[in-house]
């Protein structure tokens, strides 16, 4: 890469700990070529930040701007998460038109791409993650810049059906053909971005692949996300020497999620009441469901956050005694290691998505397992995760009597059987991790056609000119 990697998302790390895959993957990208990694601080103002505040500059430089509180109610918890969120994982129920959100999303990507052209040099690459920043390349094209600009959506592509819940759906399409590339997780997600142009007169498909948008070519590629192998699985090994002791019970499943409509929550814990009804006698595991609520200004999780009390309130009424609890209902967040060595300890993982761009805690359950003796991933095969690791348990998690019959068949299953589902799975955990996500998003972009349809600049013209 000639220039400097440029990296955008909505939050930018600001503090020590706390690193996810994508923090992991994205701080080795920019460790490695050196750049910017620009989002917006935590902390919201009354107004909105139209500077860059330098964070720190080893051993990339992080640049933040702040949003107004306005800005985090109609573009952040609004357009961001009352509309795209629920449009991207198949609610569009859930979707809340608002004209404030729509004005706020643009206002605010019209202000960061400002904030982004005045920094970047001809020969940066810009790298744009997830649906918060759907038009910024629009917005960036329009401030005069015509570098290499790449997206990854972390999050389901959106049907074209439910696209045309959009006050104005004809806006999508064009809003990602001002990217070079446009990386998805799954093939499956690739499949719907092609049908969208497909089903658009402005688009055409080259024979190279490409789709051409009026007077720009863009290429819409997978390229599934990964997690840290080596130091999840380092976390694993070291604590196992820490016995869990009271943290977990003898023999236990485990759920990790944000508490989200779209994580399936509700379904899992009905699921683990019906196997209680039918377990072999004697039997007594428990599911310990870790789920610190997130977005709780939104309604629709207000709403998830009472139902699963009420689920989990019914379900332990009916089976616990008094020296066992059958569902552990945990709101809080748990330090990385800890998480590794939970996993590591339990027999089975529940990941029951109704939909879910990846799913990194499907990954990590599979990294942190002892390969002698591993435990059991029961995965939707809705997540994105299930096109990889096809040798998991997978689950329709509409289905309570699939997904109950999928713990019972994994808290019984013989060793020879975990042993072959196990190493089919880490070996396509390994195969993509995080680094190596990167690196074939970077090398992609860095070799897909220009932004213009004709080389020799047809940006010139103004849009339609030639059509
Ligand atoms: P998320 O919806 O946040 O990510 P996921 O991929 O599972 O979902 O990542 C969650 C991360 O947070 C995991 O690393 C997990 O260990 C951690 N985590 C969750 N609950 C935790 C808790 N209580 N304590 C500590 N850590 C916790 C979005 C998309 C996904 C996509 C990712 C990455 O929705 O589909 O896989 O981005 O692209």
């Amino acid at each position: 890469m000639a220039g400097r990697l440029i990296v955008v998302s909505n939050r930018i790390p600001t503090g020590e700990g706390g690193a996810g895959g994508l923090i992991v993957a994205l701080h080795d990208a920019l460790a490695g070529t050196g750049g910017v990694w620009i989002g917006a601080l935590p902390d919201a103002a009354d107004a909105p930040g139209e500077t860059l505040q330098a964070l720190s500059e080893e051993p990339y430089s992080r640049l933040g701007y702040t949003l107004s509180q306005e800005e985090m109610e109609n573009f952040y918890l609004g357009f961001s998460n009352s509309v795209l969120w629920p449009l991207c994982h198949r609610r569009p129920d859930l979707v809340e038109l608002r004209l404030e959100y729509d004005a706020s999303y643009r206002s605010v990507n019209r202000r960061v791409a400002r904030l982004i052209a005045g920094i970047a040099d001809p020969d940066d690459t810009i790298w744009v993650h997830d649906y918060h920043f759907f038009p910024l390349a629009a917005e960036l094209r329009a401030c005069g810049l015509h570098n290499r600009i790449g997206f990854f959506l972390h999050i389901p592509f959106p049907s074209l059906g439910d696209l045309s819940v959009l006050a104005q759906p004809e806006d999508f399409a064009d809003w990602l053909a001002h990217y070079n590339l446009v990386g998805l997780q799954t093939q499956a997600d690739v499949a719907r971005a092609l049908e969208m142009f497909r089903a658009d007169p402005r688009a055409e498909f080259m024979m190279d692949g490409t789709v051409k948008f009026r007077d720009r070519i863009t290429s819409v590629r997978s390229f599934p996300i990964g997690i840290d192998v080596e130091s999840f699985q380092r976390d694993a090994a070291a604590e196992e020497e820490r016995p869990l002791g009271r943290e977990a019970p003898e023999t236990y499943l485990i759920g990790v999620d944000r508490l989200d409509y779209s994580k399936g929550i509700p379904n899992r814990f009905l699921a683990f009441g019906r196997y209680l009804e039918t377990r072999p006698h004697g039997e007594r595991p428990c599911l310990l469901q870790i789920a610190p609520p997130s977005r709780e200004k939104v309604q629709a999780y207000h709403d998830i956050t009472r139902e699963l009390e009420e689920i989990a309130g019914h379900l332990n009424g009916a089976f616990a005694e008094l020296d066992w609890t059958p569902l552990r209902y945990i709101h809080r967040n748990v330090p990385r290691h800890r998480l590794a060595r939970l996993f590591r300890g339990a027999r089975g993982c529940l990941v029951t998505s109704y939909a879910d761009g990846m799913n990194l805690v499907a990954k990590e359950y599979v990294a942190a397992q002892d390969p002698a003796d591993p435990g059991v991933l029961i995965l939707s095969r809705l997540a994105g995760a299930a096109e990889e690791l096809s040798d998991a348990l997978l689950v329709n998690p509409y289905d309570i009597d699939d997904i109950a019959n999928a713990i019972e068949q994994a808290l019984s299953m013989p060793l020879p059987e975990r042993q072959r589902r196990h190493a089919s799975c880490l070996a396509k955990v390994k195969a993509n991790d995080a680094a190596s996500w990167a690196r074939a998003f970077l090398n992609v972009l860095s070799v897909v056609p220009g932004t213009l349809a004709w080389p020799g600049g047809i940006d010139q013209f103004a849009d339609g000119e030639l059509l």
